[in-house]
């Protein structure tokens, strides 16, 4: 007699997602084009092919440097609505991505996250960049908004941006892991060091490898914490792999790796939403990078298949 052995149910997988057409974080602000480039390519049909209901919420503009408007509010304001969206999902604890725009939109989206489950508890963040993104307005070599969001999210930097979690920063420095770091001023490396937040440098994800790093940031953002996202730049990745990007620096999170362990995270409780930031479609000549966004959003999307 066979045996009737029933595959274990999958939840249904959803995402809502957002686009943030933020490009005044960055000097070259064509990162602005990312959410509509990657809408318009089929992210969408693409997505509902591998069995994700996924809803586009919209893309939220901020105005070009050609309106006069100063970088500051336009980033700012962006944010502020971004941030209310992201509040609202996370409130009604559906799985959210935003898709950027430059990396200056984190600090709308994790700022929303964090009031979305701030009546459940503090927020957890996996931090995926070349980058510390951790200059404050008088340390920043460049004065680019997309360089300061982890230290805004921390509570230092510009009102405009730090004030948007409610009451008080939108993490703690305890909370946020940084992975992939492997270009960096020394103000931000003292500054994230007096803080105490951890850095995992390219150096130790090549000795350690790519499993072992992100289970010990998973540990940290989930750690006190009610629920957990991550950040990624595409500038974590190696430039050859995800050339559609601003600021490319060598050596970097293969593809493979960084889905696989994108894989894994999936699986784990409290895993409210993700964030994929900084394509730039006009350094992006065949599509390589737009189709690499695809598959890390569709490697994170909770409930699907175990690998
Ligand atoms: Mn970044």
């Amino acid at each position: 007699m066979l045996m009737q052995i029933s595959a274990p149910a999958l939840e249904t997988r959803t995402v809502s997602i957002l686009g943030a057409a933020c490009g005044r974080g960055a000097r070259d602000e064509r990162c602005q084009h990312g959410p509509r480039v990657l809408r318009q390519g089929g992210l969408i049909a693409r997505l509902r092919h591998e069995g994700i209901d996924a809803i586009w919420g919209g893309t939220l503009p901020a105005p070009s440097g050609e309106t006069g408007i100063p970088a500051l509010q336009a980033v700012s304001g962006l944010c502020k609505r971004l941030g209310a969206r992201v509040d609202d999902l996370v409130a009604e604890e559906g799985f959210f991505a935003v898709l950027g725009g430059d990396h200056a939109c984190a600090v709308g989206t994790w700022s929303g996250a964090a009031r979305g489950l701030s009546d459940r508890g503090p927020l957890g963040l996996i931090w995926l960049d070349a980058h510390m993104d951790a200059h404050l307005p008088e340390t920043s070599p460049s004065g680019t908004l997309h360089g300061m969001p982890v230290a805004c999210l921390l509570g230092h930097g510009e009102d405009a941006l730090t004030s948007l979690a409610g009451r008080g920063p939108a993490l703690r420095p305890e909370h946020i892991c940084l992975i992939g770091v492997r270009s960096f001023e020394d103000d931000e490396a003292v500054f994230l060091g007096r803080l105490g937040a951890r850095v995992i440098f390219m150096e130790e994800v090549v000795r350690r490898g790519l499993d072992a790093v992100m289970e010990e940031a998973l540990g940290i953002a989930v750690t006190g914490t009610a629920g957990f996202g991550v950040s990624i730049d595409l500038d974590a990745l190696d430039p050859t792999e995800a050339p559609g990007i601003g600021s490319p620096v060598p050596h970097g999170l293969r593809a493979d790796a960084l889905i696989s362990a994108l894989e894994g995270l999936r699986r784990r409780s409290g895993f409210i939403g993700i964030e994929i930031a900084e394509f730039n479609p006009a350094l992006d000549g065949n599509g390589v990078t737009a189709g690499l966004i695809n598959d890390l959003l569709i490697a994170s999307i909770p409930g699907g298949p175990t690998p």
